[in-house]
């Protein structure tokens, strides 16, 4: 079994959609192990995203996270991973809307940036993001 983390982004937040994401995932059998909400610091935020720390855009991500609550899970299938990835859906979600219509990105997010949920892109990640977040008593093993 392998865990992967989401996380509701500010802009479907915003758009009460969590839940219908939320859906979504569990009705691919995705096991709910953990799940929080709260609202990322700057310094919380540029910790959770060092690995982007030089790209163009980074500021900007910066900003849009902590611009409001977000919803975290950790979740569990087997290729939970590569999974979630593909129920998310490419980066941009105009370009999800026509290669992947489905996906949540296509659904919920506007844009690149605004793009509804964040989901760990490799076990490496994986690794980081969840320890980053949840505490071990708080992952329902
Ligand atoms: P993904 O979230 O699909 O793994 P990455 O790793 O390329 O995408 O980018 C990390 C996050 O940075 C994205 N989820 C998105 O919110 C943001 N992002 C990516 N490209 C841009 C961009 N050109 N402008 C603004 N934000 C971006």
């Amino acid at each position: 079994m392998e865990k992967t983390l989401v996380i509701v982004k500010p802009d479907a937040f915003e758009k009460q959609a969590t839940g219908a994401i939320l859906d979504i995932l569990q009705k691919n059998d995705l096991k709910l192990l953990a799940l929080k909400m709260f609202r990322f610091s700057k310094e919380k935020a540029e910790g959770f995203y060092a690995v982007h720390r030089e790209r163009k855009f980074f500021g900007e991500l910066v900003e849009f996270m902590c611009s409001g609550p977000v919803v975290a899970a950790v979740l569990e299938s087997e290729n939970a991973i590569a999974k979630v990835r593909e129920l998310i859906g490419p980066t941009d979600s105009e370009e999800a809307r026509s290669s992947a219509p489905n996906s949540i990105r296509a659904l919920f997010g506007t844009d690149k940036g605004k793009n509804a949920i964040h989901a760990s892109d490799s076990k490496e990640s994986a690794d980081y993001e969840i320890p980053f977040i949840f505490s071990c008593l708080e992952i329902v093993g």
